[in-house]
């Protein structure tokens, strides 16, 4: 069966009950046809009213979570509180989290594993900096963040993975990468993926790109064969992510 196309909105640090109870009602009120599926992650502490305002099939997102199931860890989340709240969803591996708050391919494959296996399905998020880039280091470093997480994720479970390929340097910056540039990424993610886990799995899993992505570059990006979605940052604050959820693929 074809992937089903996948858009999420990573609202990172920003937002007010206000304002996020507005963005709610103008997605409540989006005529989706059903084709894509799509998950919001406001900041941990609105994700119970923004579950219990939004409308389905629309689900919420957490932007991170801890491998603890519970205990002595002040500030943290467990998955299974996500679990418990019905919050089916956690963004983990964001690269803001990997340079700003110490998790590193380790700690994000023991946060991927504690999430699978409390019964969550994760947004996973690799990629490369500038620098890395710019040293032909990309596909080693994404395989590298990848290699981390396959090692504790048993095959059957990638069903409940989301593959989010988010070059730092196109993060929050306006510089979207170009249409060859994300497909070729993908691309060798998808074969990394037959060799590593299974050809069926490389093919079921959806690959979405992250990074400056708006209501203006979302088709164009949208029409390259492995780029299955897009986690949305900036932008999904804006009027502008209904059409981003829109996008044709
Ligand atoms: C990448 C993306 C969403 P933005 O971090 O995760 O953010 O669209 O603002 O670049």
């Amino acid at each position: 069966a074809a992937r089903k196309f996948f858009v999420g909105g990573n609202f990172k640090m920003n937002g007010s009950l206000e304002s996020i109870e507005k963005i709610v009602e103008s997605i409540n009120n989006a005529k989706f046809d059903g084709t894509t599926e799509i998950v919001i992650a406001p900041p941990a502490l609105y994700l119970l009213q923004v579950q219990s305002e939004l409308k389905g099939p629309t689900e919420v997102s957490a932007q991170n979570c801890f491998t603890e199931a519970s205990g002595a860890f002040t500030g943290e989340i467990a998955p299974q509180q996500l679990k418990d709240a019905k919050v089916h969803w956690v963004i983990l591996g964001h690269s803001e989290r990997r340079s700003m708050f110490g998790d590193t391919d380790k700690l994000v494959a023991e946060k991927v594993k504690a999430a699978i296996e409390a019964g969550l399905s994760v947004i996973a998020c690799v990629g490369e900096t500038l620098d890395e880039r710019e040293s032909d280091k990309t596909m080693d470093v994404v395989e590298r963040q990848l290699e981390a997480i396959a090692g504790n994720v048993p095959e059957s479970e990638w069903k409940n993975i989301v593959v989010a390929y988010e070059p730092v340097w196109a993060i929050g910056t306006g510089k979207v990468a170009t249409v060859q540039q994300a497909q070729e990424v993908h691309d060798d993610i998808r074969k990394w993926l037959a060799k590593r886990i299974s050809p069926s799995v490389a093919e079921a899993t959806r690959i979405i790109y992250g990074g400056s992505v708006n209501g203006k570059n979302c088709g164009e990006l949208a029409g390259a064969k492995d780029i299955d979605g897009f986690l949305v940052g900036g932008a999904s604050l804006k009027p502008e992510f209904i059409d981003i959820c829109k996008t044709v693929k």
